[in-house]
């Protein structure tokens, strides 16, 4: 691959970040307005978030000039809004130029930005990180300082386009790299620090960039960009997308094969990611209207795997995916109208009832339902369903009152379950969501219960509150 588009670009600094929510596409690319390049998929409650960066290199220019992040949303993975850009160089003060690809992973109600952007010390491309309070920010730098530079011991050759896991222990690795060199290390629970030596995993085949990392049925997944001509493509200007899969986060990897093919730009950066009980594939190409490798569009795809988790290729579309608006909380039915409420303590003036009346909350200030609080309560709250005979669930969907007053949107949250004889964590149970104005969807391996309970741990300072809380039947 010709080094010659990695050169750095020199560029201004954008003060002011643009907030805007736009319409835009509804097939492949998604957004022709601008050209956006490496997205990374982010999904909470009931929406799919895409952080891509911006490219606005000139026509007929041969180098990358990247400024700033921005966001796109869907709730049916074909129907997209432009949100516009959500973060930029200068929300790090110690950096200069190139805002490469990022990703954003959350954690404790908090959302961090993790980004390829050039700091103006010595060597080139760092990680940084910011952070914000929702999906769309805002966002401020959180470290105050690269994440990783060159100067970090064993850093990779290019130390761009971070991925950030965090395993159901509450573990988190980011893995990053470029120029062939893959890296991983442990994040601390603050998500800014970094906790070890970095690492340099095995297994990942012909590895050049733009690591992914997810987790499917108890087996972890790195999607990467190579470039080799065995398999992958025609030309090694160009990238692919293989995968390695492995039952320990940090490796060895086993390489599985080729996701994703070459596309019509040089780069090749893609994200996956389960939205709604299906697979998507999120990338970009060169086929917006005057675009090329340094002009670059974000596309989506249906990803499928086969039952013994491999993944097949991918097949690119112009027409993107058909929409899948989903159900509020994955198939079956929600029994939470049949079941008795109870709780560690509800507000005088609020009602237990608001959490089970079939209520469709237009965000999570709406009263017109009935609300639950339990202001002055603060710390760890429950909620409770009992049921009179056992039943099998194994989703649930919680929407979260926010009073803007006392009644804050959670620290965070756990589903459990009455096995007989006492309360346990739901098993295999995915992200308890603290997203306000959308359905924070849980889903766990099936529990046969009378009993399901929700526990609430507040901010501090605060109390919670719910609007609505759905139970699924399996
Ligand atoms: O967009 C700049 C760089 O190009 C990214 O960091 C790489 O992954 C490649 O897509």
């Amino acid at each position: 691959m010709s080094l010659r588009r990695w050169v750095a670009t020199a560029c201004g600094v954008i003060t002011a970040v643009a907030v805007t929510a736009v319409p835009v596409h509804a097939a492949n690319p998604i957004i022709t307005t601008i050209y956006t390049a490496d997205p990374a998929p982010l999904v909470v409650g009931n929406t799919m978030y895409v952080y891509a960066g911006r490219d606005e290199a000139p026509t007929g220019t041969s180098n990358f000039v990247m400024r700033e992040w921005h966001v796109l949303s869907s709730t049916d993975a074909a129907n997209w809004t432009h949100h516009g850009a959500r973060a930029n160089i200068a929300t790090f003060g110690w950096a200069g130029a190139d805002a490469w690809a990022s990703e954003v992973e959350p954690r404790n109600g908090k959302y961090y930005w993790y980004t390829s952007i050039n700091g103006n010390g010595p060597g080139w491309m760092n990680i940084g990180v910011a952070v914000g309070d929702s999906p769309l920010g805002p966002f401020t730098d959180a470290k105050g300082g690269p994440l990783i530079s060159d100067s970090t011991p064993n850093s990779s050759g290019l130390n761009i386009d971070p991925t950030v896991f965090v395993d159901d222990d509450g573990q988190a690795y980011m893995y990053w790299g470029g120029y062939w060199g893959p890296r991983a290390v442990r994040l601390a629970s603050n998500m800014i620090d970094t906790v070890g030596s970095v690492v340099t995993p095995t297994g990942l085949t012909n590895f050049w960039e733009a690591p992914w990392m997810f987790k499917r049925n108890g087996l972890y997944y790195m999607m990467y960009a190579a470039n080799d001509t065995s398999g992958c493509v025609t030309n090694s200007n160009y990238a692919c997308q293989r995968y390695a899969t492995a039952t320990n986060p940090l490796g060895p990897w086993t390489h599985r094969g080729v996701v994703l093919g070459q596309v019509s730009s040089t780069t090749n950066h893609a994200g996956i990611v389960e939205f709604n009980g299906q697979w998507y594939i999120v990338y970009h190409n060169a086929n917006a209207p005057g675009g090329g490798n340094f002009r670059r569009s974000v596309a989506v795809d249906r990803l499928y795997f086969n039952a013994d988790g491999t993944i097949q290729p991918v097949t690119q579309t112009t027409t993107g995916p058909p929409p899948n608006p989903g159900t509020g909380g994955g198939s079956g039915t929600n029994i939470a109208p049949s079941a008795t409420a109870s709780t560690s303590h509800v507000s005088a003036w609020e009602s237990l009832a608001a959490i089970n009346n079939g209520g469709t909350p237009a965000n999570s200030q709406d009263r017109s339902n009935l609300v639950y609080g339990n202001w002055p309560q603060q710390g760890t709250q429950w909620i409770e369903y009992q049921w009179p005979a056992a039943r099998s669930i194994n989703r649930s969907a919680v929407y979260w009152f926010d009073d803007n007053q006392g009644i804050d949107l959670p620290a965070s949250c756990q589903l459990q379950y009455w096995n007989g004889s006492q309360y346990v964590p739901v098993p295999g149970q995915s992200t308890c969501g603290t997203a306000g104005n959308v359905d924070n969807v849980i889903t766990f391996n099936p529990v046969n219960t009378t009993r399901l309970r929700l526990q609430i741990t507040s901010r501090s300072g605060y109390s919670t509150g719910v609007l609505e809380w759905k139970a699924f039947q399996s």
